[in-house]
This record gives C-alpha cells, sequence and structure tokens, in this order.
C-alpha cells in the first residue's frame, strides 16, 4: 500500500520534471532551434558540422542536434571559414551577439576546427557573415547515454 503510494508520487514528479523540463527548453528556442528540430547525436564520439548541402551553402548540417558530454565536434566549412566565419553565440532579432564563454569560440580561418564540448549546456553558434540567410544553428550537451544507472 505504501509502496504503491511512493510509486505514483515517484511517476507524477517525473512527469512534472519532464514538463518544466520541454517548458525550459522551448522557451530558449535559440538561433531558431525548436525542440523539434534537435536531431539525436547522443553517445557519439565525434558529430560532423559542415555546411555541405550542396543545395543550400548557408545551412549547416546538422543544424541543431543532441550530444553527450564529451563530444568532439568537428566544424568544416566550404570552401573555408574565412568565407563562413563562425562564432559562438546568439542571434536574436536579426542580432548577433558573440558569446565569449562558449566553448565553441570563433573559427575565421582554415577549414575544419576542432572543438571539445565537455559541459552540458546549449551552445548556439552563427556564420558571421550569413547567419541572416539562416547559417545558423545550436548544439545540446546532456550528460552521458549512460549516467543514470542503466548501464
Ligand atoms: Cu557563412
Amino acid at each position: 500500500m505504501i509502496h504503491a503510494h511512493r510509486r505514483r508520487f515517484a511517476v507524477r514528479l517525473v512527469i512534472v520534471i519532464a514538463v518544466a523540463g520541454m517548458a525550459a527548453a522551448r522557451a530558449h528556442a535559440l538561433n531558431n532551434c525548436l525542440d523539434a528540430d534537435f536531431i539525436d547525436r547522443r553517445g557519439l564520439a565525434e558529430l560532423v558540422v559542415a555546411n555541405d548541402d550542396p543545395t543550400n551553402p548557408f545551412r549547416y548540417r546538422p543544424r541543431c542536434a543532441t550530444v553527450s558530454e564529451g563530444t568532439r565536434i568537428v566544424f568544416r566549412a566550404t570552401p573555408n571559414f574565412g568565407m563562413h566565419p563562425l562564432y559562438g553565440g546568439t542571434v536574436s532579432g536579426g542580432v548577433a551577439t558573440i558569446d565569449p564563454a562558449s566553448p565553441i569560440g570563433s573559427i575565421t580561418s582554415g577549414t575544419e576546427a576542432l572543438r571539445m564540448l565537455t559541459d552540458s549546456g546549449e551552445f548556439p553558434f552563427f556564420c558571421d557573415f550569413h547567419y541572416d540567410q539562416g547559417m545558423l544553428g545550436s548544439l545540446r550537451v546532456v550528460p552521458p547515454l549512460f549516467a543514470d544507472g542503466f548501464d
């Protein structure tokens, strides 16, 4: 009897936390990345983010992704970052703001740059030349897949 009651409370608590979490995430919507836009790329050692769409050179692929803590992000630019300087930061209301605390930092030359995303959080980024053409995105970093006791 007591156990059943506890279980019901626990289930209710999980639902409340989940709803609160979704509301918080939706409120952010950094760099046009809505919750439904984030593709699940958790559990990978490495993720490549590149403007490699032949039909749209101003689009990052993936544009919005969820990765695990410790994922190595490979940013790739075509033809190079001199033409598509990338900064960690947000674009809101047409105004781009560099986040000096972002682990993405700035990438302004070459064709490839590595970034280790070790801490959980959301890390938006944009191309300084083309953000108003949709060249922006965001990475959500979450704890490792098996940190919750299911391993
Ligand atoms: Cu660009």
